[in-house]
């Protein structure tokens, strides 16, 4: 829509402007960004339809990055990020990264130099399909520049397509600044729907095959590209066959962990009878997952590359099916169409089975009893949370031993119920979370954020709750809350530490700031809690708060893990040596 008004309007219409017009076209209503002289164009298209589309203006590319990667993650649509050309563009990366490993759909924007200074290491040039890839593994699906005024919406379609196509991933897409200002009549073109792959009758049937001949099958779902009917599909699928199910790591919410199917997470700090049930399973179908590190237990749990079980694979990219595992059966299928192929295999009357699924669930139920912590127990912390948040709150978090009481304690309903809960990093990139949360509460201003962070974590992209105030996220009837889990160290790095080099702390002890002061400067509540007991009164206070809240959680610095302490894992890498 165009704004008329007393400012001056411009004609005719320029390529900047026609950009902002293919965003709107794509369903787009909210970007990501840090501005640039290299996209003043861009910016003043975003001005000229503010009225359909805005720009929320981050402290650091990296944030935006991620704000927009959080935004993939919740829409399905690939989140908007715009970023200026050297420095924006390389702060940029992380999110980038952490959108591909996670097979989130993003379109980074980046600005460019001029076309006719290209190649001279004008002013923060770079080339970004050098940088970005693809032939760099694990950034960018596909990165491009633009190469005329009139073929813009061309490549806006084929960057949605590709973000969303196979594997989704990010998308990077270099905008020389003359290029922005030239005048275009070009026409948006409609919104992308991207093109799906189905599972083929004949790989069904043997997958059919291989479950009715199974004795002990364990099903591991997850990836990106899920939708409530594909959720409700699995469900029904592992309802139908009773399939033991677990998630894999960092998508804990495509299966609803309330479900008495529900076997556990299936990632860093696994549940060790999980473990072992995986490795004693004789039949695995991982649906729509990739078989990467953090879901394969080190690629233990299913040997590479070739797994004591037999292993089927659903995925939507052919890259990604045989990539490490000689599996005995493949499916190249989007994850919505799979389920419901799935759902439709008819199951026989009796099934060796059911006792072996129900003890998978006994093990988690044991798995989430917590052992009592003096004096900040973050199980109970966790507990308490879940006890006093809607049910459709939104769960973020970065990187960092601290991420695992969230991960074990926490009950993500299925994303059938409502939408994603779960925003967390694959690629374990530290400063996801509080971007994340910040995105969640601006796209969804309805529903309640909880971000979890660590100390060292926190600070990577703390400065991002100046955009929160900014621009009102946690003031409508959802909250915003910010929990700093503080161990004074980078927690993760020090039990590594201990394990290999016990007793010997080096590069991994923190200075902290006052938390509470800090979140107070950008407008925050804040409050400080040290003793179980005060998290329930601190937290209710919180949530009762007009606008978003911090809790600064000291936690005794021994702690290490949500199963053990540093003085434990040091002992046994002593008793080794
Ligand atoms: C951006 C980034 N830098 C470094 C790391 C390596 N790393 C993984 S966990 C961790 C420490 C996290 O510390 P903290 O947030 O305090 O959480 P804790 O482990 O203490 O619970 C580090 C440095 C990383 N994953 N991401």
């Amino acid at each position: 829509m165009t704004r008329a008004g007393d400012e001056p309007s411009r004609s005719p219409r320029i390529a900047g402007h026609a950009l902002v017009e293919a965003l709107i076209a794509q369903g787009v209503d909210t970007v990501f960004g840090v501005p640039g002289e290299s996209f003043l164009a861009v910016l003043d298209g975003f001005h000229e339809h503010r009225d359909a589309i805005r720009f929320i203006t981050c402290r650091q590319e990296g944030g935006a990055a991620f704000m927009a990667e959080a935004q993939g993650k919740l829409s399905g649509r690939p989140g908007v990020c715009f970023v200026t050309r050297g420095p924006g563009a390389t702060n940029a990366s992380i999110g980038v990264h952490t959108a591909f490993q996670d097979s989130t759909p993003l379109v980074l924007f980046v600005g460019q130099v001029a076309s006719d200074q290209r190649d001279r290491e004008a002013f923060q040039e770079l080339d970004y399909r050098q940088f970005f890839g693809p032939g760099t593994l694990g950034m960018a699906k596909w990165a491009a520049e633009v190469q005329s005024a009139d073929r813009l919406p061309e490549y806006v379609a084929r960057a949605f397509h590709v973000a969303l196509q196979g594997r989704p991933g990010p998308v990077v897409l270099a905008l020389p600044e003359d290029l922005l200002g030239t005048p275009t009549a070009a026409p948006v073109l409609p919104r992308v729907v991207p093109a799906q792959a189905w599972p083929a009758p004949g790989p069904l049937r043997e997958l059919r095959a291989l479950l009715v001949a199974a004795q002990r099958p364990f099903l591991i779902a997850g990836g990106s590209g899920w939708d409530a009917q594909a959720a409700r599909a699995l469900q029904r699928f592992a309802e139908n066959w009773q399939l033991p199910v677990g998630c894999g790591f960092r998508f804990q919410d495509c299966f609803d962990n309330r479900h008495p199917l529900y076997a556990g997470d299936v990632g860093i700090g696994i549940n060790p009878k999980l473990a072992q049930r995986i490795q004693a399973a004789d039949l695995v179908i991982a649906l729509g997952v990739r078989l990467g590190e953090m879901t394969t237990g080190g690629y233990t749990l299913l040997q590479a590359p070739r797994p004591a079980q037999k292993l089927v694979h659903v995925h939507a990219g052919p890259e990604e099916l045989g990539r490490v595992y000689a599996a005995d059966l493949l499916l190249q299928a989007s994850v919505g169409n799979a389920a419901r192929a799935l759902e439709s295999l008819a199951a026989p009357p009796q099934l060796a089975w059911r006792e072996w699924s129900a003890a998978a669930a006994a093990d988690l139920a044991a798995n989430r009893v917590p052992q009592a912590v003096e004096p900040l127990d973050m199980a109970q912390v966790m507990l308490t949370l879940q006890r006093l948040v809607p049910e459709d709150t939104v769960y973020t978090n970065g990187a960092g031993n601290y991420s695992g009481w969230l991960h074990r304690y926490v009950q993500y309903p299925g994303l059938q119920h409502h939408g994603r809960t779960q925003l967390a990093p694959t690629a374990g990139a530290m400063g996801y979370g509080v971007p994340a949360a910040v995105a969640a509460a601006l796209l969804y201003p309805q529903r309640t954020v909880v971000n979890l962070a660590g100390d060292g974590d926190f600070l990577m992209t703390g400065q991002e709750l100046a955009t929160a105030t900014g621009h009102g996220a946690g003031r409508g009837a959802g909250k915003l809350v910010c929990l700093v889990v503080d161990n004074g160290s980078y927690g993760t790095i020090r039990m590594h530490q201990e394990r290999g080099f016990p007793g010997r702390v080096s590069g991994s002890e923190l200075f902290n700031p006052d938390f509470a002061a800090l979140a107070r400067a950008y407008g925050w509540h804040a409050g400080f809690v040290d003793r179980t007991a005060q998290f329930e009164p601190a937290l209710r206070e919180a949530l009762a708060q007009p606008g978003p809240s911090l809790l600064h959680l000291k936690l005794a610095s021994e702690v290490s893990t949500s199963r053990t302490t540093l003085g434990a894992i040091r002992a046994a890498a002593l008793r080794r040596a």
